[in-house]
């Protein structure tokens, strides 16, 4: 038994406990700590980039999410078990007197479970360390990403760059002309990136260039740089779905379960998709030669996309924890990209760091507010709408120090959009506030004030502070997320 240490009247539970100069490091695989504060709010980060990450209130459960067959893309299916109650990486509960009580490891492969008497840390890592810090809000969350910073690695050495991506207004019905038109209706706006999304890919798993994009996407990138951009591409390295050759030829490079069978990852683009097992040498061999074609066609803009795929629980042909396992994958990938810009997306967070520029850190936006089927039915706060991707973003923002925090796109058309004036500047807010600006709006979709409102945007130094819990001051006006915590319809 661990023995059992009193620090400042919490009862701790650890093999090792040593004082520093914001609070303790504790170590240990499994860490616990009994807590005087009883059902108060609790802070949850999700697995992935479109897991809830928000404060929360333990005596307010939350239904799981619906269906089951689709856990792994809303968040940790381990995690969804105990739902909302266990975090990934980092947990946080709030003290009657407005401070907070954090509970964050410093590598990958960490749970954080909460409950009215108990805070408690589960690692992969039999050595596992910790943070322990109380404090103000704002100022532990800041302690516990410096030493993340410090053990994993940060890399925020430039500003963010200004990206126009296809996504959000051609989805998969992209072609060669489509994005040259695109590309055409871009070229005079301030944009750093020009970024191809979803649908110019042979299959999940294929990444060559489909019959839509006869010239290929080395002819693309061309094109994009000689219009004065950085060319980007979307591709989903560690997924394949059954249709792929990956999963005809190659089916031991799959994630496995106890019985052999692979992982399903999720269920999206008509099938069911599967991850890589990263710890395996050929498709170690597989990544690399993957992600450097990419860049020789000249993509210096990666979005790598899917990839909790890779970190989830299951038989690895080397055995270690799932999220060290996903590291090392993208470990590769970093190394094949070079300097090339990497945005993590639907990625585990924390075992990202170091390696990514920018990570989504919320949900896909969409042209309207809510999903009320899917977050209120359904139970699901992951699914596509602004508002989700606005609280989840919000519960994140304590990462800037230690890459891009990406909200995803913001939208100033009125074209095929439900958002009011009201919603849209909110998103357009909370995107100078993160401090990465993108958005998807087709050129010719826009009136000339709208046209004129985005090159603003573009352009505007970053004029903000932080007000109170949920409210800032961006640009002179006064902003207010707290709707963000209307959790519950009455
Ligand atoms: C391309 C898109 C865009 C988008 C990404 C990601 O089924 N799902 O749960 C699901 C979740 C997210 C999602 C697509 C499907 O969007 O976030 O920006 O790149 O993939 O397919």
């Amino acid at each position: 038994m661990s023995p059992s240490i009193a620090i400042q009247g919490l009862h701790v539970q650890a093999d090792d406990v040593q004082r520093i100069s914001q609070g303790y490091l504790l170590t240990g695989q499994r860490v616990a700590l009994l807590h005087p504060f009883g059902n108060t709010e609790f802070y949850r980060h999700g697995f992935h980039s479109w897991s809830l990450s928000s404060w929360l209130r333990l005596d307010r459960p939350l239904p799981p999410p619906q269906p089951k067959k689709i856990w792994a893309q809303i968040d940790h299916p381990t995690m969804l078990e105990a739902y909302p109650f266990t975090s990934s990486g980092v947990g946080a509960l709030k003290s009657p007197n407005e401070k907070v009580l954090l509970l964050g490891a410093l590598g990958p492969d960490a749970f954080v479970q909460m409950d009215p008497q108990v805070l408690r840390g589960l690692s992969g890592n039999a050595d596992a360390l910790w943070f322990l810090g109380y404090d103000d809000e704002d100022f532990v969350f800041a302690q516990y990403a410096r030493l993340l910073g410090e053990h994993m690695g940060q890399r925020t050495q430039k500003e963010a760059p200004r990206v126009w991506c296809s996504w959000y207004s051609l989805f998969t019905q992209i072609s060669e002309s489509i994005i040259q038109d695109a590309l055409g209706g871009i070229a005079r706006l301030p944009f750093d990136v020009f970024q191809v999304d979803d649908g110019w890919q042979v299959s999940m798993g294929d990444w060559e260039a489909n019959e839509k994009f006869p010239a290929g996407m080395e002819a693309l990138a061309e094109n994009i740089s000689l219009a004065g951009f950085t060319p980007g591409l979307w591709l989903a390295p560690l997924i394949v779905q059954p249709k792929s050759s990956i999963y005809k030829m190659h089916r031991d490079w799959l994630l496995h379960d106890e019985q052999g069978r692979p992982v399903e990852a999720g269920h999206n683009w008509g099938s069911p998709f599967y991850g890589l097992d990263t710890t395996h040498p050929e498709v170690q061999k597989w990544l690399f030669e993957t992600i450097t074609r990419v860049r020789k066609w000249g993509y210096n803009y990666l979005k790598l996309d899917f990839l909790y795929a890779s970190a989830l629980p299951g038989v690895r042909y080397t055995k270690m924890p799932a999220e060290q396992a996903y590291r090392q994958g993208l470990e590769i990938m970093r190394q094949a990209a070079g300097d090339a810009y990497i945005l993590v997306c639907g990625a585990p967070i924390i075992a990202s760091l170091g390696l990514a520029d920018g990570a989504r850190v919320g949900p896909d936006v969409a042209p309207y507010w809510d999903n009320f089927d899917r977050s209120f039915v359904l139970n699901d706060l992951s699914g596509p709408s602004t508002l989700n991707a606005i609280r989840t973003t919000l519960g994140r923002l304590w990462l800037r120090p230690l890459l891009h925090v990406d909200p995803d796109v913001v939208f100033f058309r009125t074209r095929y959009n439900l958002m009011d004036e009201e919603q849209k500047q909110l998103l357009c807010d909370l995107a100078t506030i993160a401090g990465f600006k993108a958005t998807s709006d087709l050129p010719h979709w826009l009136d000339d004030a709208e046209r004129q409102a985005l090159v603003d945007f573009l352009q505007a130094e970053a004029d903000w502070q932080k007000t109170g819990k949920y409210e800032f001051n961006v640009n002179g006006r006064d902003i207010d997320f707290s709707f963000v915590r209307d959790l519950w319809p009455d």
